[in-house]
């Protein structure tokens, strides 16, 4: 049933391809519309580890599916994103890379592919390849359970992640989410 050798210390999820994601509890959802949504959140406003990872999708050629086209991580009340084409901005301005900031813990490298934000305190890391695929990846110890979005709440079971927006639990089988504009999803 659990599927977490590899990562039994961490929560870690993925969203590629047009986009699918893998929750960090192993569930896949396959997100197809045009909009912008919270991928993984704490919203403990009280914990300095609190974050919100936001990823905007758009529409590439005509395939009716959708990409990644943006990653937001907020935290800190600090935003750096990462943009396509790995362009990368703190609070909306552009930044060169590497940066390492010590009075935020933020350290911005690129890895290969992709661009990888680490807050060194929090242990959090967030990437995006530019193109598609991004990925988030926090302790288990400090988060599980108490995470919320699309990546699920990483209390390794994987079914109560097809929550719909208003909270329910959707058929796994049946999920294949297409959000509207405003289709936030939590
Ligand atoms: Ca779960």
């Amino acid at each position: 049933m659990f599927s977490f050798d590899l990562f039994s210390e961490m929560c870690r999820c993925v969203s590629a391809g047009d986009p699918h994601i893998r929750t960090t509890d192993g569930a896949m959802l396959h997100v197809m519309g045009v909009c912008k949504y919270i991928l993984s959140e704490l919203k403990d406003t009280k914990d300095p580890c609190a974050y919100t990872v936001e990823t905007t999708t758009e529409k590439r050629n005509s395939r009716p599916v959708s990409y990644n086209k943006r990653v937001d991580f907020t935290i800190g009340n600090v935003v750096y994103s990462i943009l396509k084409g790995s362009d990368v901005m703190i609070d909306g301005q552009l930044v060169p890379v590497p940066q390492n900031l010590d009075a935020e813990n933020i350290v911005i490298t690129r890895e290969e592919r992709s661009i990888v934000i680490r807050h060194t305190k929090c242990e959090i890391d967030v990437s995006y390849d530019g193109r598609h695929k991004v990925m988030v990846q926090a302790p288990f110890s400090t988060y599980s359970g108490r995470v919320t979005g699309m990546c699920g709440n990483c209390n390794r079971d994987k079914e109560d992640d097809y929550m719909d927006g208003d909270g329910n639990l959707a058929k796994p089988r049946a999920l294949h989410y297409r959000l509207g504009q405003n289709g936030n999803l939590r």
